[in-house]
């Protein structure tokens, strides 16, 4: 049995999110795709919010489950919950310096393993923090988020 954690802020989750789990299904028994929370950030969708979209969107897909990771370590995360591998998404070079840092210390604090997985050039200029400007200032995102946080991104709008 062949376990992995596809760890994110998912604040909100967009299509290369989805993209990047999908294939990670594809090369595991059991994906856990784990919501991080920040809590000196403020995000704009809460835990439980983030973790009901990611549910509605990859839920359906084969051995996908999602849960809340909260703040504590993700290489810890990865331990209690029988993880051999952590899986992340690459846009760029820059992705790539920023990431392997992250996941030499993952190794080191408990062993647990980073795969790299490049993701689609169809969605490599997305990002979850530009999604949300684009969306503030009345551009269309539509290409690139899920239905589920388009809806609700537009009733955030209409604040109902
Ligand atoms: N195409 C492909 N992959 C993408 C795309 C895209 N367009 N956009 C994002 N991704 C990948 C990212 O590379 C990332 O791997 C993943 O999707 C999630 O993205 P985000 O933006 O939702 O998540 P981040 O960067 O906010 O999440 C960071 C973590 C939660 C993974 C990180 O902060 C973490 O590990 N936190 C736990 C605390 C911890 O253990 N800290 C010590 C680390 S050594």
């Amino acid at each position: 049995m062949r376990r992995a954690v596809c760890p994110g802020s998912f604040d909100p989750v967009h299509k290369g999110h989805i993209e990047i789990i999908a294939r990670a299904s594809n090369l595991f028994d059991e994906v856990i795709v784990a919501v991080s929370t920040n809590y000196n950030k403020k995000h704009l969708f809460s835990e439980e919010e983030r973790v009901n979209i990611l549910a509605e969107c990859v839920g359906g897909l084969r051995g996908v489950t999602v849960e809340p990771m909260g703040q504590g370590l993700l290489a810890e995360f990865c331990r209690d919950h029988g993880a051999e591998s952590i899986v992340k998404g690459l846009r760029s070079e820059a992705d790539y310096q920023y990431e392997v840092p992250m996941a030499t210390m993952n190794r080191h604090l408990t062993g647990v393993e980073t795969v790299f997985l490049q993701g689609d050039q169809t969605y490599a200029h997305v990002s979850s923090s530009l999604i949300k400007e684009v969306h503030k200032l009345g551009g269309d995102i539509s290409d690139f988020v899920p239905t589920a946080v388009l809806k609700r991104l537009e009733s955030q709008k209409f604040g109902s």
